[in-house]
């Protein structure tokens, strides 16, 4: 049976209401922004305050070997279950809508697909991942890894936050086992599907309602450390220094500047820099900094990669400066699925809706989804193009056709015998 997405009743003002709820944990009240770094105590209380959300909704609740948290709605049907969801986890100073909000629209697709249709014929589970981000660890995707096994073994002792805590560590804090972590991994996943803020600008200026993605891009995150020799910020003359700082400033002035000058889509972000010691009256004989460069074409984001590097390699060896890099992600541009693009495309034009198909140039959790099962993303506009910032903002009147979309492709995925994910 063909569903007519406006006919499902979306509860708006409970969206809203979670959506600013959810975005009233870890605010900093100076700026309005969000911290939940994944294991911090207030990463816990979001998880907890959705768990009581999806059990709310009649959901069976588990928290998997890494946190996380999962709301199940049976098939009458054995079999793979069609998986929804988003993360909860934020970047420093974040918005109450990159992740969050494919939480609430899940869990309100869910209900309304439950109080029209009852039982699915394919278990319905809604998906709270735990960290997406890296913003604690720089730990590349850690919850979807987890999900699809891509976790390799070490790992959690590898990585570390900026306290040099490990993330093995941090789960021991917050109640996980690190050795357990094999056990998050699921293998009966039919589908996998994801409402998430464009996090641009493109369909609010052309005036649409919904994005279908069909590329998430290309991704590298670094940081550089750059070593010269600690010395006198007086006594020492210019013309002798090595100064690290001199070295830095001029990479990161040199990796922007390739971006720029390849023009969009291609990007290079400077999000960070750290130097040692750090005193106002001492050349740093360290300096950190890390770069974040994306494309959505491959071949594109190998010369951004190779020209940056080739520079920073030239440029140390010019001032007597030794540069190293450490990479902490390296992903290639990944296609989602085209049957699930053309699904969304489907209820997005049953709706009435205007839509397009677009690459994202943010990361998401699909693209790691993608590649065990069909994944698909759809987008809602972001005012003025803002996130990653405690300007994210979305009007509840352009949330709702998303959650509607949303809906009616579950619908056709759980419930309609038809419903083969492709
Ligand atoms: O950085 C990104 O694109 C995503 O928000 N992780
Ligand atoms: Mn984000
Ligand atoms: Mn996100």
């Amino acid at each position: 049976m063909d569903l007519d997405p406006n006919r499902l009743l979306i509860d708006a003002d409970e969206l809203q209401r979670h959506i600013d709820e959810l975005g009233a944990i870890g605010q900093d009240p100076r700026t309005g922004g969000l911290w939940r770094g994944v294991y911090t105590p207030v990463w816990r209380q979001a998880v907890d305050q959705v768990r009581r959300w999806l059990e709310e909704a009649g959901l069976s609740t588990r928290l998997d070997a890494v946190g996380n948290l999962w709301g199940r709605l049976e098939g009458s049907e054995p079999g793979p279950a069609v998986l929804t969801g988003s993360h909860v986890d934020t970047v420093p100073q974040g918005g109450k809508y990159d992740g969050a909000l494919g939480i609430h629209a899940s869990l309100a697709a869910v209900k309304a697909l439950q109080q029209a249709f009852g039982q699915p014929r394919r278990s319905l589970e809604i998906l709270v991942i735990c960290d997406e981000e890296g913003g604690r660890f720089r730990s590349d995707f850690w919850g979807a890894r987890a999900v699809i096994g891509a976790i390799r073994p070490g790992e959690a002792e590898e990585r570390r936050d900026l306290e040099g805590v490990t993330i093995a560590e941090a789960m021991r804090q917050a109640g996980f086992d690190p050795a357990r972590i094999p056990e998050a991994r699921r293998d009966d996943v039919a589908a996998w599907l994801e409402l998430h803020i464009e996090q641009g600008g493109t369909l609010e200026a052309e005036g649409l309602d919904i994005g279908v993605v069909h590329t998430i891009t290309g991704h590298r995150q670094q940081r550089v450390r750059v070593y010269g020799r600690q010395d006198h910020a007086g006594t020492t003359p210019m013309d002798i220094r090595r100064d690290a700082m001199a070295g830095a400033a001029e990479m990161i002035q040199h990796a922007l500047g390739v971006a720029e000058r390849m023009g969009r889509p291609t990007v290079a972000t400077v999000g960070r820099v750290d130097a040692e010691p750090g005193a106002t009256n001492v050349v740093p004989g360290l300096v950190s900094f890390t770069l974040d460069l994306r494309d959505a074409d491959a071949a594109r984001l190998a010369v951004l990669c190779g020209e940056i590097d080739r520079f920073n390699t030239e440029c140390a060896a010019r001032r007597g400066l030794r540069v190293e890099r450490e990479l902490f992600m390296d992903r290639m541009p990944v296609p989602l699925t085209p049957a699930l693009q053309d699904l969304l495309a489907q209820q997005a034009t049953r709706a009435g809706l205007r839509w397009k198909s677009m690459p994202s140039m943010a990361g998401h959790d699909s693209e790691i989804m993608v590649e065990r099962w069909p994944s698909g993303m759809l987008f809602v506009p972001s005012h003025d193009g803002r996130s990653h910032t405690p300007a994210e903002f979305t009007p509840i009147e352009q949330v709702v056709p998303g959650v509607r979309v949303l809906a009616a492709a579950l619908y056709q995925l759980a419930y309609s015998p038809a419903g083969s994910p492709g």
